[in-house]
C-alpha cells in the first residue's frame, strides 16, 4: 500500500511527535512525519523534527491579525507538503471552520481527558478538583466543535489522592505515547474513518468512547 504523508502540529516540546516519528521507523508502520509546523518559535518538538531530517516550518498566530488569516496561511504551509493526515499533537491554536472543513475526515487530536469530560484547557487540575478516581486520553477527529470531534480511542488512568496536576499529566502521557502512534496508524491505512460526525472502524461505526470501550 501507499504510505501516507503526515503532517504533525504542535505548540511546544512534541513528547507526541517523537512516539509517531519512532513508530513511523517500524516495520508494519504506513505514514511518514514528512513536516512539522509549530506556531510558537524555539520550541523542542522543533529540534525533535530536525533530528529526525523532517522539514519544519514556525508560523506564528501573532504575526496575523486574523485567526482567519492565520488558517489560511497554516493552510498553505500545509499544503505544500501534500498531506493525507493532518495530526494535532499538543497544538494550542483554536482552528477556524474553514481550517476543520479543509482536512475534514483526515485531521486528529489528543486530548488530556476522557472526553466527553473536560473539553478546552487544564484537564488534569480540573480532573483533580473533581475529585474523579479516574482520567485519561482521547484521540478524536477534529471538527468544528472544540474537542467535540468523535472519539477513536481512549485510554484510562487512575488517580491517586496524593496526585497533582504534573503527576496526573506525566501517567496520561504515558499513555498517549502509547496510543497516539496507534491511532495514526489507523488512519493511514484507513482502517478508521469518519463518516458523518461518526468515527469507524473497519466500516463500523464506534461507540462514543471509542474503539473497545465498554458502552
Ligand atoms: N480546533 C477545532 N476547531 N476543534 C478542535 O477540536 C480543536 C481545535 C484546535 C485545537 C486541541 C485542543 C485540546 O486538545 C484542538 C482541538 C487549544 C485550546 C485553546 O483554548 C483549546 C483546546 C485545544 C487547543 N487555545 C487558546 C486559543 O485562543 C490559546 C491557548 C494558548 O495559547 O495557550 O486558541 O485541548
Ligand atoms: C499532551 O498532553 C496533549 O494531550 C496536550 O498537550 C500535551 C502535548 O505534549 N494537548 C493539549 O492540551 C491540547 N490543547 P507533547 O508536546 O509533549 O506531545
Amino acid at each position: 500500500m501507499m504510505r501516507s504523508r503526515i503532517v504533525v502540529l504542535i505548540s511546544g516540546g512534541g513528547t507526541n511527535l517523537q512516539a509517531i516519528i519512532d513508530a513511523s521507523k517500524q516495520d508494519n508502520y504506513s505514514g511518514d512525519v514528512v513536516a512539522v509546523v509549530s506556531n510558537k518559535a524555539d520550541v523542542y518538538g522543533l529540534t525533535r523534527a530536525q533530528d529526525a531530517a523532517i522539514a519544519t516550518s514556525v508560523l506564528s498566530h501573532k504575526d496575523f491579525e486574523t485567526r482567519e488569516a492565520y488558517d489560511s496561511a497554516l493552510i498553505n504551509e500545509i499544503n505544500s507538503h501534500q498531506p493525507d493526515l493532518v495530526v494535532l499533537a499538543g497544538f494550542m491554536r483554536i482552528l477556524t471552520p474553514k481550517f476543520v472543513q479543509t482536512y475534514q475526515g483526515r485531521l486528529i487530536n489528543i486530548h488530556p481527558s476522557l472526553l466527553p469530560k473536560y473539553q478546552g484547557l487544564h484537564t488534569h487540575q480540573r480532573a483533580i478538583d473533581a475529585g474523579d478516581t479516574e482520567h485519561g486520553v482521547s484521540v478524536h477527529f477534529v471538527t468544528e466543535e472544540l474537542d467535540g470531534g468523535p472519539v477513536i480511542l481512549q485510554a484510562k488512568v487512575p488517580v491517586f489522592p496524593e496526585d497533582n496536576a504534573d503527576d496526573l499529566a506525566q501517567r496520561v502521557h504515558q499513555q498517549e505515547h502509547r496510543i497516539y502512534p496507534m491511532v495514526v496508524n489507523w488512519c493511514c491505512t484507513q482502517r478508521v474513518t469518519m463518516v458523518e460526525d461518526n468515527a469507524l472502524f473497519d466500516g463500523v461505526i464506534l461507540p462514543i468512547s471509542g474503539y473497545a470501550s465498554e458502552d
